[in-house]
């Protein structure tokens, strides 16, 4: 453990130490973490900003774009040889064509190198020629960062405080079934476990899939080559008093820990210590729809997340991240054009709230952080339409699972996010006096005027908070 953590502190260093002169020499990188649970829009949200920031007609609200000092931005070979690069061409390409498709889904870690060349602004502008700026952003699964809450915790606590979160889940009960008619203290077979971990991990991922967040470990979720390894062979299982020797659940707690070691801690080394800015997209709208286990699910979901950049959260990170930090973390809820911009509004203070509490359960106190509602790529337009004899703002697109044109009304959002909050905090089943729903739209076909990226909404507001200061 001490051995571990002193490595990875000395690995940290070097590399840290040539970080600093190449950006102090060279050319400044900011290094822009994008993630978010499976399906929350961090594929559409990298490829219309990689876009975007090439062709920038659309981004009057990243200020050195409005002032027109980027004059150049193009796309590098990255600077890391081992991750894979996130497909831009591929997921662009799918996007524009005649009859567009969104990407399909992505399971592991990428990243792509875009620089941008600046001129300086104000009194430098004069003296100085541009310079180069790169911008590399790495795209990782949401899922992966809760496991950070793994490293705090042992085998028992973990079995404790995930029995007693899904005891009242549906989702939970097949699981839940199977693990009561087994003997945690019987010798270890391995069908039987490998037969716990798969209903386990097949309750994750009906209840992600259900709109729930709190989904550890993550790697179950998205295995990867790890399928079927003993890594991610256990699952929660009631604590005995200490563990009989050479028991199923003293072998799960011994996966448990080289889960830890062996999946967890790698990604934070490799990754996510190296970030300078994050943004973590919500696809807030889907939880709402989902209902308000859902939404207070996602708030616990998002504290947890903000706890993950808290400095000296834990020794680990601490040892690692050796005194650097991220400074500016974006909440953006994603696919804003479900909604008619009179409810963007509503949706943004829903957001702001969600940032707020996660921040205050979270007790962070570090970077700056902000809330946003985006939409990476429009995929609709609007009306208003009278239905009963009442007005009605609702938003026009083709639909994916019919392909027919329709208007949409979702519901509308209440005025005060406590609205909806508070039931949530209080444990409601359902909203009360309301229904929300979703739909999923098929990508608009899109004609591009020379210079202008793809539509969104509020992209460039993102993109300003993210990156704005450094150009
Ligand atoms: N209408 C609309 N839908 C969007 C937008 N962004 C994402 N979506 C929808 O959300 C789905 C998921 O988007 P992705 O970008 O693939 O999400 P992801 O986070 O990369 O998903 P995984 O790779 O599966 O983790 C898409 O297939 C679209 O249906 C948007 O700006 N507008
Ligand atoms: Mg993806």
């Amino acid at each position: 453990m001490v051995i571990s953590q002193i490595a990875d502190g000395i690995w940290r260093q070097v590399e840290s130490v040539q970080d600093t002169v190449s950006e102090t020499f060279f050319e400044p990188v900011i290094r822009l973490g994008v993630t978010g649970l499976a399906r929350s829009g961090k594929t559409v949200f990298i490829t219309s900003l990689v876009a975007n920031l090439m062709d920038r007609g659309r981004m009057p609200g990243l200020v050195a774009a409005g002032e027109g000092r980027i004059e150049a931005a193009f796309l590098q070979p990255q600077p890391n040889d081992t991750i894979p690069r996130f497909e831009y061409e591929t997921h662009m390409a799918a996007l524009t064509t005649p009859t567009p498709s969104w990407p399909d889904s992505t399971r592991a870690v990428s990243e792509l190198r875009l620089s941008l060349r600046v001129r300086p602004k104000g009194l430098l502008s004069g003296l100085q020629g541009p310079r180069t700026v790169h911008l590399d952003i790495v795209d990782y699964p949401g899922e992966w960062l809760l496991d950070l809450g793994l490293l705090d915790i042992s085998y028992d606590d973990w079995c404790a405080q995930t029995l007693a979160r899904i005891a009242p889940r549906a989702q939970a009960r097949e699981y839940l079934a199977l693990a009561a008619g087994i003997d945690p203290q019987a010798p270890l077979e391995e069908p039987i476990a490998k037969e716990l971990a798969q209903a386990y991990a097949s309750y994750l991922t009906q209840a992600r899939a259900d709109g729930f967040s709190d989904c550890t470990p993550g790697r179950f979720l998205l295995p990867g080559d790890l399928a079927g390894s003993p890594v991610l062979t256990f699952a929660p299982l009631p604590a005995a008093q200490g563990d009989a020797r050479k028991s199923l659940r003293r072998e799960m707690a011994r996966r448990f820990e080289a889960y830890k070691r062996q999946v967890v801690k790698p990604f934070f080394r490799d990754h996510f210590s190296r970030i300078d800015r994050q943004v973590v997209l919500v696809d807030a709208l889907g939880a709402i729809n989902a209902g308000p286990p859902a939404v207070e699910d996602l708030r616990a979901a998002m504290s947890e997340t903000l706890g993950a950049f808290r400095p000296g959260r834990n020794s680990f990170l601490t040892g690692l991240l050796g005194g650097r930090r991220v400074e500016k973390i974006l909440f953006a809820a994603t696919k804003a054009d479900h909604l008619h911009h009179s409810q963007h509004a509503q949706l943004t203070a829903i957001m702001e709230a969600l940032t707020r509490e996660a921040r205050e359960r979270a007790r962070f106190a570090g970077a700056k952080t902000q809330a946003l509602a985006i939409a990476s790529l429009r995929a609709t337009t609007e009306d208003t339409m009278t239905y009963e004899g009442t007005k009605l703002d609702v938003v026009r697109g083709t639909l994916l699972d019919t392909g027919k044109q329709a208007a949409f009304y979702p519901g509308a959002l209440p005025q005060d996010p406590a609205h909806l909050l508070s039931p949530a905090k209080a444990g409601a089943e359902k909203w009360l006096d309301a229904d929300y729903q979703i739909m999923r739209f098929a990508p608009a076909p899109l004609t591009l005027r020379s210079g202008d990226g793809p539509p969104h909404i509020r992209l460039d507001r993102a993109a300003e908070f993210l990156i704005g200061d450094r150009l």
